[in-house]
């Protein structure tokens, strides 16, 4: 045993954030510091001009050290710090770099965009190079595997970036690309990168960090935003964390952590998960014990949850957001199982995001499918006792609806698409609707054509998804009919992309390479898609829903006399549609024009219309 008196040894061995900023309208920078008996340092000095050491916070862990710098004069540069502990000096060289730009000049992505959810694994490989990476945890390489890795790549997106402009998307979701070092065994899947070990880190099999810089670049100079798939919930067991907790409080169930030695034994009686009930985070008569599983409940028992309580990793979090979007541009944040964090925590992230950045934009994973408990969560909600600053909720009540109407009749009252129409009528409880986003699918949902092809309904689907008033999200895939359910495993509903893996012999990249079916939907789907893109009565147009009448669902869009009019036959059945009832926003208006078919009808008497037959009809109103 080494004497209390004794000099320890004491290394830097890593510190976060990697480098930093200069010129924030926020000073504060929090260093955490990792190496060996860190704790013990006494005194930490700069002379770096403009940066003061405001503090050092130690942590029950010997091995961190939290310095807290002030940086309100400084310029870029690479300054010196000097840490000193037992008598000796410790140096560590920290890189201060300049901003690309103001936080003013951040336009994050809104009601004009159009996002295309993408799994970097599952979508294209450009390179086999990085398909295994030495040194990781066991994992294996395998695309007969639904659940094991399959080489996608940052380079695989980039070789296909004009593929996006040519489908007529403008903004790429990726979900999680930072470093999921966990081992690909006991069925435990890695490659959708939910599990996060290194935040400051592109997963190498994904590529490095300058790679997704790059990326993203190209996509800003193609038009296409990029947003970042975030989980401030929880990380990985993998995460140096795990092995040694920086302090007692930094997890949720740390007791139980600590006691399971390590290893992830759910059997443990004293494990805690999640119930996935988000009802206790609105409900006024919620109990303790609910609440508390449902923020402090693991979701899973490979995922430690963080407690972002502790205002050091809170502060950690905020401070990872911010340098992905300084050092990589990113256009906006999707943050993963929202609901599941402490909210107070959540909405001062917002908050300073906000203050920071006040154009950029966060969407919350809000997965409940009832608008009044979405409602709440949306910024400025008069609904919710305090303000959660959070911009963008996702409308699971759109896709609950969408899918029970798919399977229905629409009648007179309250199947088929009549659920649809109940659902907006919601939209007095949203603070702002058309920052709400809404899909009729994503990677933790069946497939919308489920096992089947029935592309009658998926136009229908899609034409009331990039017509109203929402922020539409689209899902890889959709575009040539991809299907698919999770019955047996999630990684039937995230397939391979075709055409983006070396060997493919069918590649939907290439009008040559769809078969008719896939080719009748891009072209369907893309011409809606560009029709869209900066279509100012899409953008802020008023909404105007009827009441399903002879199982005929129709929303209008108006600004000015611009008037976009979806009309949806919820029947198996042909139904006529009588215009007269319509009067209010078709006028004297005749021929009309359906914007994917670029066919025109007659308004000056009634429509008849297919079984399933969905009509994106543009016109100038003649009043
Ligand atoms: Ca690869
Ligand atoms: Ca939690």
């Amino acid at each position: 045993m080494m004497s209390m008196n004794a000099a320890k040894k004491v290394t830097v061995d890593r510190i976060d954030p990697t480098d930093w900023y200069v010129g924030m309208k926020n000073p504060s920078l929090q260093l955490m510091v990792y190496g060996q008996n860190i704790r013990d340092v006494q005194d930490v000095i700069t002379d770096y001009p403009g940066v003061k050491v405001d503090s050092i916070v130690r942590l029950d862990s010997p091995n961190y050290l939290l310095v807290y710098l002030n940086l309100h004069d400084a310029q870029p540069g690479t300054m010196t710090l000097k840490l000193i502990a037992n008598g000796q000096k410790q140096t560590a060289k920290y890189q201060l770099k300049a901003r690309e730009m103001k936080g003013e000049e951040r336009q994050g992505f809104d009601i004009s965009d159009v996002l295309y959810l993408l799994m970097p694994d599952r979508f294209a490989s450009g390179r086999a190079d990085n398909d295994q990476i030495a040194g990781m945890n066991t994992y294996k390489n395998d695309r007969t595997k639904p659940s094991l890795r399959h080489g996608g790549d940052m380079e695989g997106i980039r070789q296909h970036l004009d593929y996006f402009n040519e489908l007529g998307v403008t903004a790429l979701w990726f979900t999680p690309v930072l470093e999921n070092n966990s081992p690909d065994n006991n069925g435990f899947s890695t490659y959708h990168g939910y599990a996060t070990t290194d935040y400051y880190k592109v997963d190498p099999r994904f590529g490095t960090n300058e790679e997704y810089r790059q990326l993203i670049q190209e996509a800003h100079q193609k038009g296409l935003k990029v947003v970042m798939d975030m989980i401030f919930n929880h990380c990985g067991f993998e995460h140096p964390w795990v092995k040694d907790m920086p302090s007692k409080d930094w997890f949720n169930l740390s007791d139980w952590l600590k006691e399971s030695n390590g290893t992830s034994d759910s059997r443990n009686t004293s494990f805690l998960q999640t119930s996935y009930k988000l009802t206790p985070a609105v409900d006024p008569y919620a109990s303790e014990a609910d609440m508390r599983e449902t923020v402090e409940g693991w979701f899973v028992s490979t995922m430690p949850d963080l407690n972002q309580r502790n205002p050091h990793l809170m502060r950690y979090l905020i401070q990872n957001s911010i340098w992905w979007i300084e050092t990589v541009g990113i256009d906006g944040i999707r943050m993963d199982t929202y609901p599941y964090a402490y909210a107070d925590a959540m909405a001062q992230w917002m908050k300073e995001i906000d203050e920071e950045y006040p154009n950029f934009n966060t969407v919350g994973e809000t997965w409940v499918t009832e608008p009044a408990y979405t409602a709440t969560w949306q910024k400025d909600s008069k609904l919710s006792e305090s303000n959660s600053y959070l911009k963008t909720v996702m409308d699971f009540s759109f896709f609950d609806k969408l899918d029970q109407a798919k399977h229905e009749e629409t009648d007179a009252w309250w199947k088929g698409l009549n659920r649809l129409y109940s659902s907006f009528v919601y939209d007095y409880l949203y603070p702002n609707p058309s920052s709400v986003l809404a899909f009729i699918e994503n990677h933790d949902t069946d497939r919308f054509l489920g096992n089947g092809r029935d592309s009658l309904m998926l136009k229908q689907a899609l034409a009331l998804l990039l017509t109203v008033r929402r922020i539409p999200q689209l899902y890889y895939g959709t575009e040539v009919m991809m299907n698919g359910t999770k019955e047996v495993t999630d990684g039937n509903v995230r397939k391979d992309f075709p055409g983006g893996f070396a060997g493919d012999t069918h590649n939907c990249f290439t009008k040559e390479g769809r078969s008719k079916a896939e080719q009748g939907m891009f072209n369907w789907l893309s011409k809606l898609l560009h029709w869209r893109k900066g279509n100012e009565t899409i953008i802020r147009g008023y909404q105007t829903q009827f009441i399903p009448y002879n199982g005929i669902y129709v929303i209008a869009r108006r600004w000015h006399r611009n008037t976009v009019l979806t009309v949806l036959n919820g029947t198996n059945a042909p139904a006529t549609m009588e215009v007269s009832r319509y009067a209010e926003v078709i006028g004297k208006t005749t021929r009309v024009q359906d914007i994917p078919t670029g066919r025109y009808y007659d308004l000056s008497k009634d429509l008849e219309l297919k079984p399933r037959q969905s009509l994106v009809l543009e016109y100038i109103l003649e009043e």
